[in-house]
């Protein structure tokens, strides 16, 4: 039965229409990238360079500097308030908000869910947010045929760059029988789904060095009603825990610290899902910076999917290793035998 969440059918072909004609007309400045395939310690990576190094990334970094200057009233733009037409796929969608292409696409078709009100983006998200969300991305990969991931950048240490809700879908990087790419909270979810139970523990993969996330299955088998219940739970669980471990690391900092700085107070992390499994991953920086190179990393990096915008930052990433770039911008993983649930 269709209720407010209900994605119409033609949604994926009207969203593959609007990014051709976007291109197409300028609109969005999509920039191809290179992907290659990695396994290191088990883990499976998709690298993507964007080529052309000097055109097309500057390209992306001028467009988003003319676009994200300050007004001329001194208030900080907001590329979502309206939205740019041309962007738009749903101008309405669950009542409070719009589907919009993303205007600076690394990968085809990477399409956004954004609040038609400003929202801001550090806030906890409302179990409305999480029903669109999950109801958008099951209906893309219905529609497309491809699997899809959904992610949510909050706080200033998360890569957020907008502060106007968003959460952000991808297509993700497809397996062949040479190169296989399968994000690796795919079979820890797999294997709890059945037991695993509201208010139970979220899962963390117990490998070192690795770095601090909580996992918890979806269960699709949720019928419509209960599904915006079933969400909200499970994300309020990632939630504690994520404020949980932050807490927990800045105390360690404190007495391990020599200095009287003052430190950051925000709370940033990342959220990851699936139509099987949400994942948040407590994040410490933006950024990772050695040796001045500076590498972003955003939500998808904390599931393999990791941005290159030079050969230099590449080369950077294959001779460090993924895990020290992954490292150094969330908390290092340590099985806290004493952490209990909702200690927050
Ligand atoms: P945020 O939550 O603020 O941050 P982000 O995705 O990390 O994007 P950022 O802008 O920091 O991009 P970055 O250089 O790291 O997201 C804001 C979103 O709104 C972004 O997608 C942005 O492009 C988009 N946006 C900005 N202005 C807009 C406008 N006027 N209209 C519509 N959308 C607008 O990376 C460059 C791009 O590559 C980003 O899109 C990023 O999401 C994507 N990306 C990063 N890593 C990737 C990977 N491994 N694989 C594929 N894509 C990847």
């Amino acid at each position: 039965m269709a209720n407010k969440y209900t994605v119409p059918e033609s949604f994926f072909n009207v969203l593959t229409t609007k990014f051709d004609s976007a291109v197409k007309s300028g609109d969005l400045v999509f920039t191809p990238s290179e992907i290659s395939y990695h396994k290191v310690d088990e883990i499976d990576y998709v690298y993507s360079v964007l080529p052309g190094l000097k055109s097309k990334p500057n390209q992306i970094a001028d467009k988003k500097k003319e676009d994200e200057s300050p007004t001329p009233n001194g208030k900080d733009f907001d590329p979502f308030d309206p939205p740019a037409e041309p962007l738009v796929v749903l101008p309405t969608y669950a009542e409070k908000y719009a589907v919009v292409l993303n205007k600076f696409a690394v990968v085809p078709k990477h399409f956004l869910l954004i609040t038609k009100k400003r929202e801001p983006q550090s806030a906890p998200l409302e179990p409305s947010d999480l029903t669109a969300a999950y109801h958008l991305l099951r209906a893309a990969n219905k529609q497309s045929g491809k699997r899809h991931i959904g992610f949510f950048n909050c706080g200033v240490d998360s890569g957020a760059s907008i502060d106007h809700r968003h959460i952000q879908f991808l297509q993700l990087p497809e397996s062949t029988e040479t190169k296989k790419y399968e994000p690796w909270p795919d079979h820890i979810a797999a294997k709890h789904r059945n037991e695993y139970t509201d208010g139970q523990k979220p899962i963390s993969l117990n490998k070192t060095p690795f770095f601090s996330h909580f996992i918890v299955p979806i269960s699709s088998e949720s019928c419509e009603q209960e599904i915006d219940e079933h969400l909200g739970f499970r994300y309020s669980t990632l939630l504690s825990r994520v404020l949980t471990c932050i807490r927990n690391n800045q105390s360690t900092n404190d007495m391990t610290s020599t200095t009287t700085a003052p430190r950051s107070s925000s709370i940033s992390y990342n959220l990851v899902f699936t139509e099987e499994w949400m994942m948040a991953v407590p994040r410490t920086a933006p950024d990772y910076i050695d040796d001045g190179v500076k590498i972003g990393v955003n939500a998808v990096g904390t599931v393999g999917l990791l941005l290159a915008k030079s050969e230099n930052e590449l080369n950077y990433l294959k001779e460090k290793g993924p895990m020290t770039i992954l490292q150094n911008v969330t908390i290092p993983f340590t099985d806290r035998k004493e952490d209990v649930d909702y200690d927050y």
